[in-house]
């Protein structure tokens, strides 16, 4: 398969929690390069546009509550297959439900609160990876 880039996000709670460390070595002991790299904290435009597809859903008030609560780590990653290894590395959407060893796992306290982002197909990828970064953002 050809190398595939997806987006990644160490979400607010992860990055007041001290977390970025451990989730940049996961996602390279993971095999996964960085190659693309910020921090920045979201605006709840920024955040509507780039949740465009949940936008009106039930939890969506309490989604951009979080996500624009405090500052944020986001990421573009390439390797091979890089959409669904970064799912694994990440785990279930819930917490509770992520397979122990998980970073979902390990940092997240709740399907609300759960410590990274990652794109679910390549639409999205692209959609998402070229929503933060530009050409000259990415090695
Ligand atoms: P994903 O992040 O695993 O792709 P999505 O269903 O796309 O999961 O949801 C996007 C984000 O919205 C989740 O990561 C989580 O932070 C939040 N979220 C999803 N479902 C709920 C919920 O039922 N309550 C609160 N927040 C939720």
């Amino acid at each position: 398969m050809a190398l595939e880039r997806t987006f990644a996000i160490v979400k607010p709670d992860a990055v007041k929690d001290g977390h970025i460390g451990e989730i940049l070595s996961a996602i390279e002991q993971g095999g996964l390069k960085i190659v693309g790299l910020k921090l920045t904290r979201l605006t709840a435009d920024i955040c509507k546009g780039f949740y465009h597809e949940h936008v009106g859903k039930g939890f969506y008030p309490e989604l951009e509550a979080f996500m624009t609560e405090g500052p944020v780590a986001l990421m573009v990653l390439e390797g091979e297959n890089a959409i669904l290894r970064w799912r694994d590395l990440m785990g279930a959407t819930d917490p509770a439900k992520a397979a122990e060893g998980t970073l979902r796992k390990r940092f997240g306290a709740s399907i609300g609160r759960n410590a990274t982002h990652g794109s679910d197909k390549p639409e999205s990828a692209a959609f998402e990876v070229s929503y933060f970064f530009n050409a000259f953002e990415q090695v």
